[in-house]
């Protein structure tokens, strides 16, 4: 097949808010600087559900929807020499080219390269997709399109792994179980004895919990609305549990309250703007720093009174938690593989890609963390 078109299914989002269409579809060849892979699994995070809404100010339609994955690499196009074929790869939203102004910073895990074109569901190179059905163009989705059996991806966006890591789990590496680590090792730096406050505990909030446990956070607060999320939570590292339905008060005041100021370390993994504001204000003045996790619908704007940050409260927001992502994605297998992170216990569902809209179902169920798709 190198060189070649491959026709293979893909689950296609033709429209917001409607269901997606499993169907077959033409993947070009990888150009230069680029990557073909077969997609062997791929799992479902909100954000996808986010961009199917129609929430996105940069979803467009068609696409392939997907980002959190894994798979081999099936070609390379001309020039790349970071991969190649039979490789076992995490293909990244977030790229790391190492030469531009972002990745030589030190400051930032985000990358300039190619954020122009992931940004409008296009390659690099020609501003073109590799994908279509029928002659008719499908537009990439942040870089990554996992809901396919084969996407092409920049080479600056694959992170190459150990191949001894079960594909089927580590998929999990592509997004939520980094950020929310990430969250709290790269970004706060939460230090041994923090109070934390976690608000969402789905997985992006429950990453949080297990990165603040083994940071050695003293007390960490688990804030949800449904009330059967605080169990699981436990296993996680939560240690108490504030469900806001139970309070009159705002949760804020209930938080303050309970931890003698406020805490040290907040964390929004909602996507909420008025928990944004509530995760701020539950910080200890002088110090305390939220960071914003959860990615708000077009259109919404966070507020608060500047006195909050003039009385020493730090507002601050993370993409992938900090992680630059070719050299920290292969680092993270490492550690799941010496138990070092969980993984297993993330993933609630198994279905195949035929069974895509299964899973969407699930995950806006509240009854599911990580839906692993069999592609
Ligand atoms: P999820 O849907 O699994 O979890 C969200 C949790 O929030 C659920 O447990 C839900 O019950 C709870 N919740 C909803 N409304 C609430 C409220 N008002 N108060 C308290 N709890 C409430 O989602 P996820 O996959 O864990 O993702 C969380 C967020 O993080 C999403 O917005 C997602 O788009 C975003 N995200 C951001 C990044 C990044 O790089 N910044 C990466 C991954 C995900
Ligand atoms: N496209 C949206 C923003 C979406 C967003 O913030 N994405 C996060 C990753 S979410 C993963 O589940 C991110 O990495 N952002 C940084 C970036 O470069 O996109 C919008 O509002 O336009
Ligand atoms: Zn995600």
């Amino acid at each position: 097949t190198i060189g070649k078109v491959i026709t293979c299914k893909a689950a296609v989002a033709w429209e917001a808010q409607k269901p997606l269409i499993v169907q077959d579809v033409q993947v070009d060849p990888p150009q230069a600087g680029e990557v073909r892979i077969k997609i062997t699994h791929t799992a479902l995070c909100h954000t996808d559900s986010y961009t199917l809404d129609g929430k996105d100010p940069e979803g467009l339609f068609p696409c392939i929807l997907g980002h959190e994955a894994a798979g081999i690499v099936e070609s390379v196009g001309e020039g790349v020499t970071e991969v190649q074929a039979g490789d076992h790869v995490i293909p990244c939203y977030q790229a790391e080219c190492k030469e531009c102004k972002f990745c030589k910073s030190g400051k930032t895990n985000l990358c300039g390269k190619i954020r122009s074109a992931t940004g409008v569901g296009v390659m690099f190179n020609d501003r073109k997709s590799r994908f279509s059905a029928n002659g008719k163009t499908i537009y990439h989705f942040m870089g990554t399109s996992t809901f396919s059996e084969y996407t092409v991806v920049h080479a600056i966006s694959v992170a190459k792994v150990n191949p001894e890591a079960p594909l089927d789990k580590i998929c999990l590496l592509g997004c939520g179980i980094p950020t929310g680590l990430g969250a709290v090792w790269n970004t706060a730096k939460v230090e041994k004895g923090s109070n934390v406050a976690i608000f969402g505990l789905g997985t992006v909030g429950l990453a949080v919990a297990e990165g603040a446990k083994a940071a050695g956070a003293s007390r960490i607060i688990g804030v949800d609305i449904d009330p059967t999320k605080f169990n699981q939570a436990k296993e996680f590292g939560v240690t108490e549990f504030i469900n806001p339905k139970d309070h009159k008060k705002p949760i804020q005041e209930v938080i303050v309250e309970a931890t003698d100021g406020g805490v040290d370390y907040s964390f929004e993994c909602i996507g909420n703007v008025s928990v944004m504001r509530s995760a701020l204000e539950c910080c200890h003045k002088g110090w305390g720093t939220s960071v914003i996790i959860g990615v708000a619908a077009s259109g919404q704007e966070i507020s608060t009174r500047p006195f909050q940050l003039v009385t020493g409260r730090v507002w601050k927001g993370t993409a992938f938690g900090g992680f630059k992502s070719r050299s920290g994605v292969p680092e993270l297998v490492e550690k799941y593989l010496k138990k070092e992170i969980k993984v297993d216990e993330y993933i609630t569902h198994n279905l195949k890609l035929s069974e895509i809209n299964d899973a969407f179902d699930l995950l806006h169920s509240g009854k599911c963390l990580r839906c692993v798709l069999h592609v």
